[in-house]
């Protein structure tokens, strides 16, 4: 109430003050009134802005789903999104990395000591034969970790066994039987990992395996740009889940493991890996669901087809290969061209990139790249 109000009120006579009061009464009800109403405007202005603000993050949030068969590459491409991004893994996320090694050493080299004797091939040392019934003997109770000092038992005699050469002829023979690629990597490290205070390096941990069962997101703000990925496992089993996930994808990454071009299926053990890998391909590229999503093929496991291509000749296993199968330039051209000939429509070139996904800085320098195609489609979907 102004001042000038206030005198006023004080000199009117009682009838006039009567009249005023209710006057005055009737002045603060139209303020609390206009108040409300401003007050009420300002609350949907904000609740608009908010909602407007939700659906442009929610047009905005890039859904990038990884696709491809087991084994590929898809987990690994995710722990190195991880550390890219700065979400590194915790002790507790360390001890699991930890236990998922000591499995695939003590499994892997079970596979080995198992196929030299299928394959019918001699021990160097008779006495590698103990040893090799002591660590097929070990048993792991399900959902029990391996503790360091267990684990130690096993190293003496593990270590025996990798230095035999029975066991390493069947390793050279391991496209006839199914072995993880990165059990030889833990075996020559098994010094180091055999200590009891033994934690996972970085490099440890992108070459763990564990198969994906399920649907595992993970969300990453890359420039303020809110990411999300999905991994799903890609083995056979795995496959019928994938629907629950195709919708507001952005972009499917869809890994090959270019090296396995000699090598079976672990579901079937019959189906050429990389032919199983195509089909794949084939009906998600060809899906009318993706027909306005990226789809970046990544030809993954460069390092092993490196070795691979000196080694082993593609063409006994692809007939209808052209030109030098030693020279990794042309199994590279003749694996885009596989793929791409997959796709019904073919007018828009096929985004293809070859990664080594343990190599951080390899897979830095391919996501720059994928962010930049990602991110332009996006903006084009914004705009509509
Ligand atoms: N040498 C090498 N190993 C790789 C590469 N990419 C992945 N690996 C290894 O291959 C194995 C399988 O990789 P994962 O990332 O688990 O494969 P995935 O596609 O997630 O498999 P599922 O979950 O079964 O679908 C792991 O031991 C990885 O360390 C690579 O580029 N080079
Ligand atoms: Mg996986």
């Amino acid at each position: 109430m102004s001042g000038v109000v206030r005198t006023l009120s004080r000199c009117l006579l009682p009838a006039e003050a009567t009249r005023e009061r209710s006057d005055s009464k009737e002045r603060s009800r139209d303020r609390d009134a206009h108040q409300q109403e401003r007050d009420a405007r300002r609350r949907s202005r904000e609740i608009d802005s908010r909602l407007s603000q939700e659906r442009r993050s929610i047009r905005r949030l890039v859904r990038i789903l990884l696709l491809g068969a087991g084994e590929s590459g898809k987990s690994t491409f995710l722990k190195q999104m991880r550390i890219i991004h700065g979400k590194e893994f915790n002790q507790k996320a360390l001890l699991e990395f930890r236990d998922t090694i000591f499995e695939n050493i003590i499994k892997g080299m079970r596979v080995l000591v198992d196929a030299r004797e299928k394959l019918g091939i001699p021990w160097q040392n008779t006495e590698n034969e103990k040893h090799g019934m002591f660590v097929m003997a070990f048993e792991n109770k399900a959902g029990l970790t391996v503790e360091p000092s267990t684990f130690q038992h096993y190293v003496p005699a593990l270590r025996a066994l990798w230095q035999d050469s029975g066991i390493l002829e069947a390793y050279g023979r391991r496209n006839e039987f199914q072995l993880g690629e990165s059990v030889k990597y833990f075996l020559d490290n098994l010094d180091r990992i055999g200590e009891l205070n033994y934690l996972p390096s970085r490099q440890d941990i992108l070459l763990a395996r564990k198969a994906t069962k399920g649907i595992v997101e993970h969300d990453f703000v890359i420039k303020k740009i809110p990411f999300k990925m999905v991994d799903v496992g890609g083995q056979r089993s795995q496959r019928q889940k994938w629907f629950q996930c195709f919708d507001g994808i952005t972009s499917i990454l869809f890994m090959v493991s270019s090296s396995e071009y000699d090598q079976v299926l672990m579901e079937d053990r019959r189906t050429n890996r990389l032919v199983e890998s195509m089909n794949i391909f084939e009906t998600i590229v060809n899906n009318k669901l993706f027909s306005n999503v990226s789809i970046i093929l990544f030809l993954n496991k460069m390092d092993l087809l490196v070795q691979k291509v000196k080694e082993v000749s593609i063409k006994k296993h692809f007939a209808d290969f052209q030109g030098d199968p030693h020279k990794l330039e042309d199994v590279q051209a003749y694996l885009v061209q596989c793929f791409n000939k997959k796709r019904r429509n073919r007018s828009k070139p096929l985004f293809h990139h070859f990664t080594t996904a343990i190599d951080t800085e390899n897979i830095r320098f391919v996501f720059l790249a994928v962010k930049n195609t990602i991110l332009q489609k996006n903006l084009e979907d914004i705009m509509l």
